[in-house]
């Protein structure tokens, strides 16, 4: 194993990846700073190897972002508006289920709904949505609504997390997307998102949610303002949780677009691809009871997502079809893939693909080339 891992540093890290062994902060931070990627890379596609063999997941999904005002205003978002301003949107619930419907006659399993936080829309709003999305495109599976959703909602009807969840899931929720983690500590968040729910209060959504048999995603945005450490720390948060609840499917890093954001001045410019595979790979290594490591290839591009693929990712996600949060911030990336298109990523990097749910259920594995 040590010819492919150049930087001596790595030795002992290499070691306990061979023998198994869990990593500690220290180690977290060591495969941050060094500058052997292809080390790092090997390590981690060694784990990913271990757990997955050549099969990498997909998902045929669409998501829609039904209201981009929002009362929080976080520096690094340039999807959303505040109320009365140019640019400003709520869809009508007609016009999202039938966004939904269209796809979900087109085959689609999963559809992932996240938005802003409205100062008027109520619980009433989300229960039916839910409600009409579950009637008007049986079978999909829905991944909506972000812990700070939850929170904010739960906040403005007096409700616990445990019961407004419960609500949710009477009407049709299946699963939470990973959205709004950011990064846990607290001298960050102060910095790019003051008015969000602490990572304290995103992991006990989360946990809440675990705790009620909802399954869920776990994200982090990097490339900002966080330092190495800090992001050794969110990824050890979300892994201690884990250990506790087991709830989490997928890890998800999304790469910080600065583009017409209230960071872009403070920032060198968007990731570059090196430190883009590091983070993934660094997760792929500290997260070892997390199932999947997810590359969003909106974020980073469907061919450096491709590409991570050899190191430590096993979930390219997905068809996507409308991608707002993101586009508005910069991106350049498409808004869709077709499954085509998936399975040609796929295949061209040798692995054999799997089209899943958002629960990981398989629902096709025997594509003809
Ligand atoms: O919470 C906001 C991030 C998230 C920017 O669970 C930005 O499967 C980059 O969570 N540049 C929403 N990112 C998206 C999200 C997600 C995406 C794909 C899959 C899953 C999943 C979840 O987008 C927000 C925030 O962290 N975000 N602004 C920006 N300028
Ligand atoms: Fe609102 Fe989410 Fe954008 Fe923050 S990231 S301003 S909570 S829509």
């Amino acid at each position: 194993m040590d010819g492919f891992v150049a930087d001596g540093d790595l030795g002992e890290i290499a070691r306990k990846v061979a023998a198994g062994s869990r990593l500690d902060f220290e180690d977290g931070v060591r495969l941050f700073r060094s500058p052997d990627l292809l080390g790092v890379g090997y390590l981690a596609d060694l784990v990913r190897r271990r757990k997955h063999g050549d099969r990498v997941y997909f998902v045929v999904n669409r998501h829609i972002n039904h209201t981009n005002i929002c009362v929080n205003g976080c520096r690094f978002c340039a999807f959303s508006k505040e109320e009365g301003e140019p640019g400003g949107y709520v869809m009508s619930l007609d016009d999202l289920v039938a966004r939904a419907r269209a796809s979900w006659k087109l085959g689609i399993a999963e559809v992932h709904i996240v938005g802003g936080l409205h100062p008027t829309l109520d619980l009433d709003y989300y229960l039916e949505m839910l409600r009409r999305l579950r009637e008007a495109a049986p079978g999909v599976i829905i991944q909506a609504l972000t812990a700070v959703e939850v929170d904010y909602l739960a906040q403005l009807h007096g409700l616990t997390l445990e019961e407004i969840l419960v609500e949710f899931r009477a009407a049709g929720l299946d699963a939470l997307p990973g959205g709004g983690a950011e990064v846990f500590a607290p001298r960050v968040r102060e910095l790019v998102c003051p008015k969000k729910i602490s990572g304290a209060r995103w992991l006990a959504v989360h946990g809440a949610a675990h705790r009620l048999g909802l399954r869920s995603n776990a994200t982090m945005l990097y490339g900002h303002l966080e330092t190495v450490e800090e992001r050794v720390d969110h990824l050890l948060q979300l892994r201690e949780l884990q250990d506790r609840t087991g709830g989490f499917h997928t890890f998800i890093p999304l790469a910080f677009h600065p583009r017409h954001t209230d960071l872009e001045s403070e920032v060198r410019g968007p990731t570059t691809g090196y430190d883009d595979l590091k983070m993934l790979a660094v997760a792929r290594l500290m997260l070892d009871n997390f199932d999947h490591i997810k590359a969003f290839w909106i974020m980073i591009g469907p061919k450096l997502a491709q590409i991570s693929l050899s190191f430590g990712v096993n979930d390219f996600d997905g068809t996507v079809v409308e991608e707002r949060i993101t586009h508005a911030a910069g991106a350049e990336t498409a808004q869709a893939l077709g499954r085509d298109e998936l399975l040609r990523f796929i295949r061209a990097a040798g692995r054999h693909p799997v089209e899943r749910d958002t629960l990981y259920n398989v629902i096709r594995e025997d594509f003809r080339h």
